[in-house]
């Protein structure tokens, strides 16, 4: 059947259509006849506001909604308290379990008819409930015996905006900044409100406004305003506000000679500020932080560590239970010659030093949000400080928004890595969750791939990364397939023949875009500035570790940086095995061989393929399969409604060119090192290269 409705991607995944199963539809309409929200809160409004607007939808008829007591089937929402009240309790009670934001959706017989309840303790925990209930009906679910009880693994689940004042993103393929700084506060732009109910959708809990390559006006009292009025949109959705501040603010804004955090006056300004934050924003979640990184200002401007910068903000937010979160995002080659090192040899003797409310928040890797890293170091060896794990949902190096390239299987290989820290078992989830040291709270960081294009991400299919860190964030332990299914049945149909080619492009489509980008442990060739295409001769920077051949060190004698004990040793910032592992030729995983070793060419690999081989093998297939990509989505045009068909498949075509690019230019250039004898090519003309 032809899909003719024209859809413009701006539903999301919220986009309630009818699925394809009619025995499902029966299913449903027989169990909910009457849905109950109890509560008059904000966020019970916004419960009813989402139920009314999707059952009729879903089910396809109307769905009456009450706030009285339920008779026959009904969908009942309504905190543990208010459940009692109407004499209903719980058959089970897994309620003690369940924190703040935790739900249950139970099935359960009273008088004449089933209900399903969808409870929890505070009125959030049924926002998400609601919202979890209903992609059971999105994504088809039997929903005739419910018991499902579910809480966040990780406390904190924030998107983080690098977005400036003026309207800009760093690093944003998606349009300009959601928030409309000149009009707040008093215009509150519509689409805050389904910017939020996206976020709690999949249980994000915190939005960081502003970039962290901070602006002080930010801190000042005009901008607090304006960041207030956007907290209270999204504090019924669950969502606290974080802001990023400029270390050097007490002197900018506050006047001061300096701001050296050892000095009073400096912290006293703190205090003050944060005090006259939380004046406007009484949950305010707190400040996240880039300090002495890339030219930001921070405690080693005035000879203090970080650890003496972090404390001070945090002593500033401690009493009002706000959060610091320091990024560990340096590198300052001073400290090592391999920038790889030098995050951890700044901040593993720190550790135990930072006060109770202190979280430091890594990448998932040690440069910079490569195609594929190996788990950061220092996520396996910070024991007495919390740490935040910060992956990066747009894709900055990774096609940026032209590109169709799932992140599900990355962040799932990242949060699944064993560290060892404490034997094995130690995965790089269980230290971000607290599992591993017990400790009391937990946060995970995206920057988010959100701005003012009508489809929000750009790509029709970036919002399903997006998703992924929502649920994931919510529960790390869901597959990266799982995930993709739920996303791929919301947002583009239920139809299994349509489900099984998406999730297929999905899956391949990370491991397509390492191999035609940087495959077998490569990294770091593309394009400087703006980081699309590739560039890998690139060497005119005016730091070293930002050119690209310092990354790849192609040579005659072959090609990759040794980071093994021969060579930089960075590989002795793992936990044995992985030491061990990394450092030899032979035990070094392919993923990673040239991230940690120097290879000849004529190397053979497991596939009995010599590197120069291997590498064109790669390339070829990553090329390959976005060609495939593209015959898939032909064969699914009449299931897909024709604007957002016709998008992805112009972006699709762009990919395919942007790919064949990366192949030529990088087979090009390391074809230059090898004798032609040996399979290599001849020099060349520098290939073209396509500016954004
Ligand atoms: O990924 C790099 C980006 C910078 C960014 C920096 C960071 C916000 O190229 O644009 O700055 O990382 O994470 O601080």
């Amino acid at each position: 059947m032809m899909n003719t409705r024209d859809e413009d991607g701006y539903e999301l995944w919220l986009r309630y259509r009818v699925g394809h199963e009619p025995d499902r539809l029966a299913q449903y309409r027989a169990a909910i006849n009457q849905v109950i929200v109890l509560g008059t809160s904000a966020t019970a409004d916004i419960i009813r506001g989402e139920l009314s607007r999707a059952l009729p939808a879903l089910l396809d008829r109307e769905v009456r909604c009450s706030t009285h007591k339920p008779d026959g089937q009904a969908v009942v929402v309504g905190t543990l308290m208010a459940l009692a009240a109407l004499g209903i309790t719980l058959a089970q009670d897994q309620s003690s379990r369940l924190g703040e934001e935790g739900f249950l959706i139970r099935s359960q017989r009273a008088g004449h008819g089933n209900l399903i309840l969808i409870t929890g303790h505070s009125e959030v925990s049924l926002l998400i409930g609601t919202f979890h209930f209903l992609r059971l009906l999105q994504t088809q679910q039997d929903i005739r015996l419910l018991d499902i009880a579910s809480s966040p693994r990780i406390r904190h689940r924030i998107l983080s905006h690098w977005d400036n004042l003026d309207g800009s993103i760093e690093r944003g393929y998606a349009g300009r900044s959601l928030w409309n700084w000149d009009e707040l506060p008093h215009t509150i732009d519509p689409r805050y409100y389904d910017y939020a109910r996206a976020c709690a959708s999949i249980g994000i809990n915190g939005a960081a406004l502003n970039n962290v390559n901070a602006q002080v006006e930010s801190l000042s009292t005009d901008y607090l305003i304006k960041a207030a009025a956007l907290a209270d949109v999204l504090r019924p959705y669950g969502l606290r506000v974080y802001l990023s501040p400029l270390f050097s603010a007490p002197m900018q804004l506050g006047g001061l000679p300096t701001s050296d955090p050892r000095d009073p006056a400096v912290a006293a300004w703190w205090q003050k500020k944060v005090e006259e934050i939380y004046r406007l924003i009484p949950d305010f979640g707190g400040f996240q932080i880039k300090a002495n990184s890339e030219g930001q200002p921070g405690p080693r401007d005035d000879g203090a560590n970080h650890a003496d910068g972090a404390n001070m903000l945090a002593a500033a937010l401690e009493p009002h239970g706000g959060l610091l979160l320091w990024r560990a995002f340096v590198y300052d080659t001073t400290i090592d010659a391999d920038r790889a090192k030098c995050a951890y040899q700044e901040f593993v003797p720190l550790d135990g030093k930072f006060r109770r409310n202190v979280v430091v928040q890594v990448k998932n890797g040690p440069i910079d949000f490569q195609p594929r890293e190996p788990f950061h170091p220092l996520l396996g060896a910070m024991e007495q400080t919390p740490l935040a794990l910060e992956l990066q949902i747009t894709q900055e190096y990774l096609g940026q928004s032209l590109h169709l390239v799932y992140l599900g299987g990355m962040w799932k290989e990242i949060l699944d890595a064993d560290t060892y820290a404490q034997g094995s078992g130690s995965t790089v989830a269980r230290m971000v969750d607290g599992s591993l040291y017990q400790h009391s709270t937990s946060s995970i960081v995206g920057v988010a791939n959100t701005g003012s294009d009508r489809n929000w991400c750009g790509h029709h299919f970036a919002p399903a990364n997006w998703y992924a860190f929502g649920r994931l964030a919510w529960d790390h332990t869901l597959s990266a397939e799982t995930i993709a299914d739920e996303w791929i049945r919301a947002t583009w149909s239920n139809d299994s023949r349509v489900v099984d080619q998406l999730k297929a492009m999905l899956l391949g489509s990370w491991p397509a875009c390492i191999d035609y980008m940087t495959p077998l442990g490569l990294h770091h060739l593309m394009q400087e500035g703006h980081h699309y295409g590739p560039d890998p001769a690139f060497n005119a920077a005016p730091r070293q570790d930002w050119n690209n051949v310092y990354y790849h060190r192609a040579a005659a004698t072959g090609v990759g940086f040794d980071r093994s004990s021969r060579g930089s040793n960075a590989v002795s910032q793992y936990h044995s095995p992985l030491r061990e592992q990394f450092d030899q030729l032979a035990t070094c995983p392919e993923k990673f061989l040239l991230w940690f070793q120097h290879v000849s060419w004529t190397h053979r690999l497991s596939s009995g393929r010599t590197l120069w081989e291997e590498l064109q093998q790669r390339y070829t297939g990553g090329v390959e399969f976005v060609a495939e990509m593209i015959g898939v989505w032909q064969s699914l045009e009449t299931d897909i409604d024709p604007q957002r068909y016709e998008h992805v498949r112009q972006r699709l075509m762009q990919q395919r060119d942007n790919a064949r690019l990366w192949r030529e230019v990088c087979l090009n250039y390391f074809g230059r090192f090898i004798p032609r004898e040996k399979g290599g090519a001849a020099p060349d003309q520098p290939a073209s290269h396509h500016s954004r």
